[in-house]
């Protein structure tokens, strides 16, 4: 690296943003803001205490348990035991063989999920996927915590990828700035989870769009259980959580009984309506759909919904849905229903009309920007087929060669001896972490790759010390974003730390597949060729970027990647011709009624859109568990990092728990009171805070506190995870269903 020892600034990209980092000699003495941000966000300000944390991982270490007599159990309570590098990659890489050789590939789980760091190189996810992949393959995980259930339900009603539709096809804001008159958001947009976007964000420019949104006289309306799920300005509808899709149901009945439903759209453009009406009319169950019906299920009045409906069918009204809806039980319900009732409104296909998921949910949609073919290290095909449904990890552990649905598939899950972790944090991302804690002793041996000891650190046989993205250069660049950047080496590794990719170099020249993983390269030539073929295949599309050293001199450029000519229109194609360019539905069109999801015959999720009531939600509380808990993303970071600085801030931890004062009165509960939140799962300590601006009945307790060490019945630091269910969202999505839970709130005596 070049001359480290005198003071120096650069930028450099993050998850959450650019930021102009200043060092000396060894050590981060400062962040900045990244000027050309109209609206940074506040995470940078903690990164030097984060980035020299006295919890990062100095050297290799190894369970004392596990080094002593193999296998799991201890795991969480064991201490460590440090080794020279040598030595670990020795037993680590005799291990993996032996696993290997004893048990098959079909043993190792190497779905690591995670967010890790942005930088395109060193991604650690791809690194620990190319190793496991040269040694012979592993066990997969499908789908996302983020979206895994609309992935898996999606397709079926629009016939395209997810992702692909979200990110590239949906609406752009500057089209809805320019056409919607109303703006119904369901979980609401909200510009604090905007402030991240997978791989980088440099303008962060949601809030912006909302007060442009404003200007024109957009309406614009939040619905659901917290009024901050939506910029400052826009209106409020208290929803009770988990009841969308019973309110979507009652504003397509008031369409239905108003004559205000499209039909030509529907005869044009979908199939299935005539298998859906009567069950939205009561003709199948004895239940109409009504306002009258839904208004106690959602906790609001009858008039307020026929008002929406009315109002959404008289003006050009765009339907958002949060991701959150289908992080729950159900959460197909929602997302379906959703696209039903855009195309009862008929507007799907205009500009601004129409429905669109995940506005908010990161910066990087709504962005718009013209894509520029990747840059990604290939992690090679896998050949173990076996592949899990992301959320369904505990119960893989805990049921190996136990048959389970997905999506239409039935099959056994796999008998795991190993899992490697590189670059996610399970203790903070599952649900019911005591569950995971048990589940998580079943296998042989356990490996993590992490900057810091982190719960799931600390919970593994071997540790191995990865860098942090200040510590390596790596090439930022995500196609949500305008912006390319060389992320400069800013100091050397903390303690003995490694890049991801030298510790799988390591351990794969100890298992014979040095060749195959490095092909003969360092990191230095592959961040080299990577680029260059990158910027070969920009120049195709006519895009000129600087060679590697001018990039490299220059920090970051911006990318003229803006639209030109008219911006995106969801399914505008469709709605042109819709013989020409149909959807890759069964049907061709948008599907109301999926003879595919009928067939699967899953009581979960039949055929059309239905209200299905939670397992946990307010109509089902009880004196144990009077309390709706929502567990939403942390305003103050990304996910789980960062923490360990943060909560170094007296008075950060517990987390804030927001409750309605009507709920914290009933309990004698003050500001600021260490309270204890607690169900049959679990219990962690929060702290008070009471706000008007949540639903009565429903508490918020944002992820990401690290989850405590083993043995303690209460985790200290708020951590919603060890209250969450670990219940998947239905037999087709078998996604999250981290927001489906029923709490009680108690003042912490003592
Ligand atoms: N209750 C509840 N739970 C949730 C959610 C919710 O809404 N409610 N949301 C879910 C969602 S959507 C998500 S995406 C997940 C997020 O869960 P995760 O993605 O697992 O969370 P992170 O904290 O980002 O974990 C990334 C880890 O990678 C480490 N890391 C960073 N850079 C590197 C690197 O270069 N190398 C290596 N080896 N490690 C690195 C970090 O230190 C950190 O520990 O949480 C899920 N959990
Ligand atoms: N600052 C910050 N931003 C982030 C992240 C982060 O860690 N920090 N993580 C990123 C990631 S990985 C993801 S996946 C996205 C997630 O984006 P989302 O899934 O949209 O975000 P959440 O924060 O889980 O939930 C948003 C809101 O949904 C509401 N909600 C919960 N249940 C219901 C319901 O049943 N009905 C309705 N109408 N509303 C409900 C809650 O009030 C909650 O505040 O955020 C991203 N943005
Ligand atoms: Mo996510």
């Amino acid at each position: 690296m070049d001359d480290i020892s005198r003071r120096r600034i650069a930028v450099t990209s993050s998850h959450w943003g650019a930021f102009e980092v200043e060092t000396e000699g060894d050590r981060i003495t400062a962040t900045r803001p990244f000027a050309a941000d109209p609206n940074p966000p506040s995470i940078p300000a903690i990164i030097p205490a984060a980035v020299h944390h006295h919890t990062r991982v100095a050297r290799p270490a190894i369970r004392r348990g596990w080094l002593d007599h193999r296998g799991g159990g201890g795991r969480g309570s064991d201490d460590f035991v440090e080794l020279p590098w040598d030595e670990a990659l020795d037993i680590a890489a005799a291990e993996i063989a032996r696993i290997r050789d004893t048990h098959g590939n079909t043993s190792i789980f190497g779905g690591s999920y995670g967010w890790s760091s942005a930088g395109r190189f060193h991604h650690a996810q791809s690194q620990v996927h190319r190793f496991l992949n040269s040694i012979g393959g592993y066990v997969a995980s499908f789908g996302s915590y983020s979206t895994g259930c609309a992935q898996a339900i999606m397709p079926h009603v629009f016939g395209m990828n997810f992702l692909e539709q979200i990110y590239h096809a949906q609406d752009s804001w500057q089209t809805i700035a320019d056409h919607t008159e109303t703006l119904v958001m369901f979980g609401g947009i909200n510009p604090k989870n905007a402030q991240v976007s997978m791989g980088g964000i440099t303008e962060h420019g949601t809030a912006s769009w909302f007060d442009r949104f404003a200007e024109k006289g957009m309406r614009r309306i939040n619905i659901g259980p917290q009024r901050t799920d939506a910029p400052g300005g826009c209106e409020w509808m208290p929803l009770r959580p988990a009841t969308d899709t019973a309110l979507m149901l009652a504003l397509a009945h008031v369409l239905e009984t108003e004559g205000l439903t499209d039909h030509a759209f529907l005869d044009r453009y979908t199939t299935g309506f005539t298998r859906f009406r009567p069950y939205l009319m009561g003709e199948t169950d004895g239940q109409p759909k009504s306002p009258d019906w839904a208004a106690p299920i959602c906790g609001l009045d009858p008039e307020t919904i026929r008002a929406l409906a009315r109002r959404m069918a008289g003006t050009r009204t765009l339907i958002t849905v949060a991701w959150s809806l289908q992080r729950a039980e159900h959460g197909e319900q929602p997302y379906w229903m959703s696209a039903v009732l855009a195309a009862m409104l008929g507007q799907i296909g205009l500009p601004g009309g129409g429905v669109g998921y995940g506005y908010g949910a990161i910066g990087g949609v709504g962005k718009g920007l013209r894509r520029l073919r990747g840059m990604t290290l290939d992690q090679f095909a896998n050949p173990v087929r076996e592949v899990i449904p992301v959320a369904r990890i505990a119960d893989m552990l805990l049921n190996p060669g136990q048959d389970y649905d997905f999506n239409g598939k039935r099959g056994p899950y796999p008998d795991i001896r190993l899992i490697y972790w590189a670059g996610g944090n399970p203790f903070h991302h599952h649900q019911d972490l005591n569950r995971l804690h048990e589940a998580w002793q079943r296998p042989e041996t356990i490996i993590v790759n992490e900057p810091w000891w982190t719960p799931t650190a600390k919970r593994a046989d071997i540790v191995f010390p990865a860098t942090t993205p200040y510590e390596r250069e790596d090439i930022g660049r995500s196609d949500l974003d305008e912006y390319l950047y060389n992320m400069p080496q800013l100091i050397p590794p903390v303690g003995e730390a490694r890049d991801d990719y030298d510790i799988f170099a390591g351990l794969a020249a100890r298992i014979g597949a040095e060749e195959r993983f490095t092909e003969g390269r360092d990191s230095a030539t592959w961040l080299r060729e990577l680029y260059a073929g990158y910027r070969e295949r920009a120049a195709a599309q006519g895009v000129e970027v600087p060679d590697f050293e001018e990039l490299r001199a220059r920090n970051w450029v911006r990318l003229p990647v803006e639209q030109e000519g008219p911006q995106a229109t969801f399914l505008s194609r469709l709605r042109d011709d819709p013989e020409g360019a149909p959807l890759a539905t069964p049907s061709g069109r948008i599907e109301i009624f999926s003879e595919t999801i009928e067939g699967f015959g899953y009581d979960d999720c039949p055929g059309h859109p239905v209200w299905l009531p939670p397992s946990e939600w307010l109509g089902a509380a009880s004196n144990a568990a009077p309390l709706h808990l929502v567990s939403p993303q942390p305003g103050d970071k990304l996910h789980s990092q960062l923490e360990p600085a943060l909560a170094d801030v007296p008075g950060a931890r517990p987390v804030a728990l927001a409750i309605h004062p009507s709920d914290a009165a009933a309990r004698a509960i003050a500001e600021g009171a260490i309270v204890r939140v607690h169900n049959a799962r679990g219990a962690c300590l929060a702290r008070a805070a009471l706000t008007d601006d949540i639903t009565p009945g429903v508490v918020a307790l944002p992820t990401g506190a690290w989850y405590g060490d083993a043995g303690e019945n209460v985790d200290p630091h708020g951590n919603p995870n060890v209250l969450t269910p670990d219940i998947g969202t239905s037999k087709l999505g078998q996604g999250s269903s981290a927001h489906t839970a029923l709490v009680q709130v108690s003042l912490n005596e003592g």
